[in-house]
């Protein structure tokens, strides 16, 4: 059970934002329309929520789960892997900070934490543009000394392992077909997303509810028929900036 999350709301410098995606500009407004049903969500699934306000500095800031990975009793600060989100850390470490026993990411470490997919007791870790062998090792023996088994797998073509790929309990995956013949993931359940709905493979289990991008139907129906109770969330903006549903919070 989570009880927890760390979000920020985007800046009016968001629009200025690193992205791939062809999909025109945000509107600011409208993303933080988006961003207050995204807190309610998470309010509804029964986490406490600490609003952190926007940075205009780091246009990139809300999506604070590439800077930390939290579980219940630690966390590790990341370095984030492009050189514009350098810094963002700062902040979410002083948060986490009374809460959590804290680990740090060193140079020349990188890792988003976009690349790292929880299930169980296991920690995958994609290797990416973004998170480096040095930063996975450094997370590797950090979860290790806390009896996690950590993963890690190689990852192309794709910003991170989780814009591909999701856990949401009891065995299940939802996953790209990209990822859906890995030898590491042999032994799970796996719902391969359409191609057509590729960006709703970033689902997001919190407590009794699995959170959908709105506009994904396929996806939708196939997480209800496991069975999940599921909200859907509007994120066209968020997507605009190659964002998803997991990299809004941290949760723990
Ligand atoms: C970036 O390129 O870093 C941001 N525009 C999007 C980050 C998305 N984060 C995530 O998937 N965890």
């Amino acid at each position: 059970m989570f009880t927890k999350a760390i979000v920020r709301k985007p800046a009016e410098t968001f629009i200025n934002g690193i992205t791939t995606s062809n999909l025109g500009k945000p509107d600011i407004n409208l993303a933080l329309r988006q961003h207050d049903n995204y807190c309610e969500a998470l309010i509804k699934c029964g986490l406490d929520i600490t609003i952190l306000d926007a940075d205009p500095n780091f246009p990139d800031s809300c999506f604070v789960e590439d800077t930390a990975v939290v579980t219940k009793n630690f966390g590790i600060i990341t370095r984030p892997g492009d050189p514009r989100r350098l810094g963002e850390e700062v902040e979410i470490k002083k948060v986490l900070e009374p809460m959590l026993k804290l680990y740090a990411i060193e140079e020349p470490g990188t890792l988003d934490g976009g690349d790292i997919m929880q299930a169980d007791n296991k920690f995958y870790i994609g290797l990416s543009e973004r998170t480096n062998p040095e930063g996975a090792k450094q997370l590797s023996n950090i979860l290790s000394e806390h009896n996690y088994d950590p993963i890690s797998v190689k990852v192309k073509d794709i910003l991170h392992f989780k814009t591909g790929i999701n856990y949401i309990g009891e065995n299940n995956l939802l996953v790209q077909k990209r990822f859906y013949d890995l030898p590491e993931l042999a032994n799970y359940n796996k719902t391969i997303i359409a191609p057509e709905e590729e960006y709703a493979a970033n689902s997001l289990r919190i407590n009794d509810y699995v959170l959908v991008p709105k506009g994904f139907p396929k996806t939708l129906a196939s997480i209800q028929k496991l069975s999940y109770k599921t909200i859907e969330l509007d994120l066209s903006e968020y997507q605009k900036m190659d964002g998803g549903l997991s990299c809004l919070s941290l949760r723990f």
